[in-house]
């Protein structure tokens, strides 16, 4: 780490310097796993001539940057920028392409098509820009020209055509635009399957993810085409993501997906009401996500970019801008209804000095220090073990989080959970915690990061970020785990059923002088079953 940057992380992915924004075309690759990036070669801030910076890694945490970026503006399709898109691997795991945008001389957005110039090189380091460029144009009338970029991984039909979505804006509308190819280079648009999906008041569809899951029970993860797809009884469902541009957040549907029938259509169950009970994949600073299959461990993965909180001036004076957060396996709920998400089992390999706590009741109104452990890089997990559900205060969803000191307000069943990067005195403190509330249908739980107390600094946006979800009236026990490096701080409630991503900087708890607490600010005590908690190593960043 170095010196005075106590906000650099130690095991979350980031370059040496400069900006960084969306994870770019993740993919495993001839035994290693590849990252390409937004990154502004030229600042800490986002550039004029963005480009597809690339890291290659092992094991998706300990990582080596390559010094030559794989796509950067070079002809009359992207000399204003190589902005976000996909890779794809074609005919049995042997030919990556990336489809990616081109900010054109005329700064309309046009999709791109690239190859690896040796793809015997486990590492791509070099990347040929194909002949026919721009390989897809906005549809006229119906997308706005500068407006229409971020192609996803492409999949293939029943059909053995190549399909591919792109982002694209028109007004308020966000839509999804859908394209079929025979040959990878050529693309066509057929209005009746389009727009695939559109949504009213998003602005720009960001970043589209479209990819199968399996309710099958298992955590496995599903090949973009390349499974049994058997549509009368399958257990295959798919998502559809987008980043919300107007929001900054990202919103997902789970449907059906039929490329068979007359209008290739995706049927989604859920419905997106702009409620705290929307599904989100993390309902903190995540965004511009990108998913990848990876076949050697039959997994899907999930990376997603998390910005800087603090000022552009901030950044310069710090040199960079922009972390990716810890990859995680990917997969859906067996009822079919949400996605689960969880920090890759490799990330375990950098815990050490374990600490343990087990049956210990957490007396209303107290805090509990959790000793032994770098608390400015840990890896956190807990159980907490309910009181009767019977007693929990009824919702007031006008009430809830509309404070912004919520953490310090006293519940019944909670406020309970960690207090992170904390002073000694708990002047600086990030809370993360649960409350659990009655309603007409159950119970339901809060799940909330308060940033509040985060910083003694003035000049930050500390908001609080929550959700509620519904929870089973005969729940016993709930559980968190929490990802803390430096200035980042990713939580997993209910096994990985709800995420929030944050960033904080602390003038007083940084380094040795943060700090790890426990907390209960509810009228009833709250017994932590068990307690684990790591010290993080440092993740090896290589340059090459
Ligand atoms: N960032 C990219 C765009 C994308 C946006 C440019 C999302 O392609 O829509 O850096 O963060």
């Amino acid at each position: 780490v170095p010196q005075n940057q106590p906000y650099r992380t130690c095991y979350h992915f980031q370059p040496q310097q400069n900006w960084m924004n969306d994870p770019n075309g993740p993919m495993y690759y001839k035994g290693v796993y590849h990252l390409l990036y937004q990154y502004n070669p030229d600042g800490a801030t986002f550039g004029e001539k963005m480009v597809w910076a690339h890291s290659v890694s092992y094991d998706l945490i300990n990582w080596i940057h390559l010094n030559h970026h794989a796509l950067q503006p070079s002809h009359h399709y992207d000399i204003h920028g190589c902005f976000s898109g996909s890779t794809t691997i074609l005919h049995q795991q042997e030919q990556p392409f990336i489809l990616y945008t081109g900010f054109d001389e005329k700064k309309h957005q046009v999709q791109n098509l690239a190859m690896p110039k040796n793809p015997q090189d486990p590492f791509l380091r070099k990347w040929i820009k194909h002949p026919q460029n721009p390989i897809i144009t906005p549809p006229i009338g119906l997308v706005e020209e500068e407006n229409f970029r971020d192609p996803t991984t492409a999949w293939k039909g029943s059909d053995g055509k190549w399909r591919v979505i792109v982002g694209a804006r028109d007004g308020d509308i966000g839509k999804a635009i859908l394209y079929h190819s025979d040959d990878f280079v050529n693309w066509e648009f057929n209005p009746n399957n389009n727009p695939f999906c559109e949504i009213d008041g998003i602005g720009m569809c960001e970043c589209p993810d479209f990819f199968p899951v399996s309710i099958d029970g298992t955590k496995h993860g599903v090949h973009d085409y390349d499974y049994d797809y058997d549509s009368s009884s399958s257990v295959i469902r798919h998502v559809l993501k987008i980043s919300y541009q107007n929001k900054q957040q990202e919103y997902y549907l789970i449907g059906k997906y039929d490329c068979d029938g007359e209008k290739e259509k995706f049927v989604p169950e859920n419905k997106i009401r702009g409620t705290s009970l929307d599904l989100k994949l993390d309902h903190g600073e995540f965004y511009a996500s990108k998913s990848f299959f990876d076949h050697a461990k039959r997994r899907r993965v999930i990376w997603g970019w998390v910005k800087e909180l603090d000022t552009e001036q901030d950044d310069i004076h710090k040199g960079w801008a922009g972390l990716q957060a810890i990859p995680r396996q990917v997969w859906v709920d067996e009822n079919g209804k949400w996605l689960i998400q969880w920090p890759i089992e490799e990330l375990e390999r950098l815990r050490e000095n374990q600490v343990s706590i087990v049956g210990h009741k957490l007396v209303a109104g107290s805090t509990l220090q959790v000793s032994g452990i770098t608390a400015s890089q840990a890896d956190v997990e807990v159980v907490f073990e309910l009181p009767e559900l019977e007693s929990a205060e009824w919702l007031d969803s006008k009430e809830v989080c509309s404070d912004k000191e919520y953490a310090s307000k006293s519940g019944i069943i909670g406020p309970f959970g960690l207090l992170a990067l904390a002073s000694k005195d708990l002047t600086e403190q990030t809370a993360i915690f649960f409350r659990i509330y009655r309603t007409p249908n159950g119970f339901a739980c809060l799940m909330c990061t308060d940033l509040t107390r985060s910083s003694l600094r003035q000049d930050l946006l500390k908001t609080t970020y929550a959700t509620i979800f519904g929870i089973d009236p005969n729940l016993k026990t709930i559980s968190l785990r929490t990802l803390i490096d430096r200035s980042i701080i990713e939580s997993f409630g209910e096994k990985g059923r709800v995420c929030i991503t944050n960033r904080v900087y602390p003038l007083l708890a940084t380094e040795k002088d943060a700090h790890l607490f426990l907390f209960n600010n509810g009228k009833h005590n709250v017994c932590i079953s068990l307690l684990n908690a790591w010290s993080m190593k440092q993740a090896d960043f290589l340059q090459q």
